[in-house]
Order: C-alpha cells, then structure tokens, then sequence
C-alpha cells in the first residue's frame, strides 16, 4: 500500500533504531486508489460503487479508505458521481491528483483530560483481581468482580454508550453472560470477562477515532481534538494486551505497539490541520493495526491449543479455547460471514477433549482458515505462518 511507504525524514530518524518499526504514513496517495494497491482501476470503482449504494454494511471496522479516497468530487459522500472519475481515471482520461501526508505537528498527547476513560484500565485490573480472588467462593468472587464492572461511569456504561454510539449489540451483554454462565468452568468464564473487557475499550478507541472524522466532517476542531484524545486514552487502555500479543511472535517485535504510537500523533497532527483525507488515511491505518493485534492473539491460542493437547492438559486447552474465542470475537466484524472465519469460530464453539483433539495439523489447517478470513483486511505480508509457531 503505497501510503504506507516511509518518506525520506521519517527514514533517516528510524536509522538509529535497531529494529526499526513499519510506519503509518506515507508518501503521495492516488486519489480514486480506494482499495490501497496503488493503482486506480475498475476494481475501486466497484468498492465505491457498492460503498455508496450501501451494499457494505458498515461496522467499526469498515474501510476508512473507500471513503477517504473514493470520495473524488469532495463533498464529504460517496455517491455514482464519483465512480464516473474514477472509471475515467483508470483509463488515463482524468487525473485525480494524489494525497500528500500532513507535517507530524502533534508530538504529545493528549491534549485534553481524558482521566475517566484511562481510568477503565484500572477498573479492568479491579474486575480481573476480584474475579481470581482464590480465598473466596466462586460466588462470592462473581458477585464482586460483577460490582465493579457496574459501578457509575465504569466498563459497563462505557460499553452501552458503545453500543448505541456504534449500533452494536453484545459489548456489554457479553461481559455480563460470562459473569452467569455458571455452566462453564471459571477459568474459562475468567478468560471471557477478561478478554470481554479488552473488546470493550478496543472497541472504544474505534469509535473515538470514527468520531474524530465526523466531528471533523462537521467543522468541529474541538470536539474532533477530543475525540482523537479519547481515543489515545483508550489505546492506553489496551497497550499493555497489545505488547503483550507483539511479544509472543519474534517476527512481530515493535511491528505493532511502535507503529500505533506513531500514528496516533500523525492522525492528531491531520485533524489538527483539518486534513481530512489525511486523517481519514491515518485512522484506517490504526484500525488494520488493531485488526492485526488481536489477529495474533487469535492466531497464539491456535498455536496454544495444539501444544496443550500434545501436553495431554486438557483442561488449559478448554481454557485457551475460551481466550481464543474471545479474542476472535474482537475481529468478528471483519471474518464473520467469510468461509475462513466461519471455520474457526465453529472450532472455538467445540470443547477440546481426548475425542475432539486438536493436533498440530488442525493447528496449520485452522492458522490457513484465520489467513484466509482476515489476508484482505490486513494484507498478506503481515500474516503469520506455522513456522512463526
Ligand atoms: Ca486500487
Ligand atoms: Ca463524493
């Protein structure tokens, strides 16, 4: 994707490091190039056309690039009358001019207090203490742990206001079942809350930086700045997971957590410029990181999977099964409906016995099923292979 490709500043300054880390931005993008391959061509033409008959349903996840890109005529929609330039275009009959990248303008954040939403990470810690809190009984341990998920202004709340600013459903609910699923092991119910409370402020930072790009839409600097901030806090919030699933892959040293750092001050530095195509480019490429970043947890609790199962540990498959699938549950929006994701979502839904196993070519097998669900939304170079196993 050619927005990605490093400009020369950028180089020199990544020169000193040793493991230098891929970067959001970017030299010029082609206006019109909607799907990222540095072309313009018929194949966007259709992304913009289905984008803006509605045939995609969007979700926090939906490519902000189509939008960003597509939008050729200007005026802050998709609609046919930017296909027609972009057909042109991929015959050389137009010229759609490119996208420069924004000057970083923006060295610290945030800008603005954003105390309550760091605090959420607090609160996790809270829930997850309570809810391994040994010495007590499991009921006794549900209650607590389920008190400080409700508490005023907390991770509840957050995910409701989540889900009617998102139109989703399930953020909170899912939390909350893990809680009462007294059917399931704790161990296992533990991985779900934990796991479920990561897809809460995930989920958050999305819908900030979506909000960050309407706010902008509508001419308002301040709220967008908020917005942007907002989402930085949320980020740290969930930066400690994300270096967590970079460590478990020495391919992917500092190719996740470093990079995000990054573009969130670029991103803040465009909407600080008003750039909108800019930010817009910024924050597609924020959201393929965190797409990337739970990909790898799901792809670790595959590999987990197959190890404890050659341990004869049972009970930790059933348990990583649990963490698995919750984390898969956090890119739903992007492999759901796709005949990769449907496999591994169905495997995740079995229990891991001695009759059910789960051996190492299941392993490979399920890791091909994952890449072929997500390889479009993330890119084929950025995935993991089973010799990364
Ligand atoms: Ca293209
Ligand atoms: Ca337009």
């Amino acid at each position: 994707m050619n927005y990605r490709l490093k400009s020369l500043p950028i180089l020199l300054a990544m020169s000193v490091l040793a493991s230098a880390p891929v970067l959001a931005l970017s030299g010029p993008v082609k206006r019109g190039d909607a799907t990222g391959d540095g072309e313009v061509n018929v194949t966007d033409a259709i992304r913009v056309l289905n984008k803006a008959l509605a045939l995609e349903s969007p979700n926090l996840f939906s490519d902000l690039r189509v939008e960003a890109l597509g939008d050729v005529d200007g005026n802050n929609t998709l609609t046919v009358a930017d296909v027609v330039p972009i057909l042109r275009s991929s015959v050389g009959l137009e010229e759609l001019g490119s996208v420069q990248p924004v000057n970083r303008t923006v060295n610290n954040l945030p800008a603005t207090n954003v105390d309550a939403i760091r605090a959420l990470e607090t609160q996790h810690a809270s829930v997850m203490s309570a809810y391994k809190d040994a010495t007590r009984s499991e009921a006794e341990r549900t209650a607590a742990a389920k008190s400080i998920f409700a508490q005023e202004g907390g991770l509840f709340q957050t995910a409701r206001e989540i889900e009617m600013a998102s139109g989703l459903t399930g953020l909170a609910g899912y939390v909350t079942a893990a809680f009462n699923n007294t059917g399931e092991p704790i161990a296992m119910r533990t991985q779900r809350v934990d796991k479920g409370i990561t897809r809460i402020l995930t989920y958050g930072m999305l819908q900030r930086i979506r909000l960050a790009l309407q706010k902008l839409n509508g001419g308002d600097a301040a709220g967008a700045q908020r917005a942007v901030d907002e989402a930085w806090a949320f980020w740290q919030d969930i930066r400690g997971t994300a270096l967590k699933r970079e460590g478990n892959f020495p391919r992917l040293q500092n190719q996740l957590v470093p990079p995000v750092d990054q573009a969130f001050l670029d991103f803040a530095s465009a909407v600080g410029q008003n750039q909108r195509t800019v930010a817009s480019l910024e924050a597609d490429f924020l959201l393929e990181k965190v797409a990337q970043i739970f990909y790898v947890a799901t792809a670790n609790y595959i590999r987990a999977l197959a190890a404890d199962v050659a341990a004869g540990n049972f009970t930790k498959a059933e348990e990583h099964r649990a963490e698995g699938e919750s984390f898969l549950i956090i890119v739903q929006p992007i492999v759901q409906g796709t005949p990769g994701g449907e496999a591994v979502a169905a495997r995740f839904g079995q229990p891991v016995t001695p009759q059910n196993s789960f051996t190492v070519a299941d392993r490979d097998a399920l890791l091909g099923q994952l890449n072929s669900a997500i390889a479009g939304y993330i890119g084929a170079p950025q995935l993991l292979q089973s010799s990364d196993f």
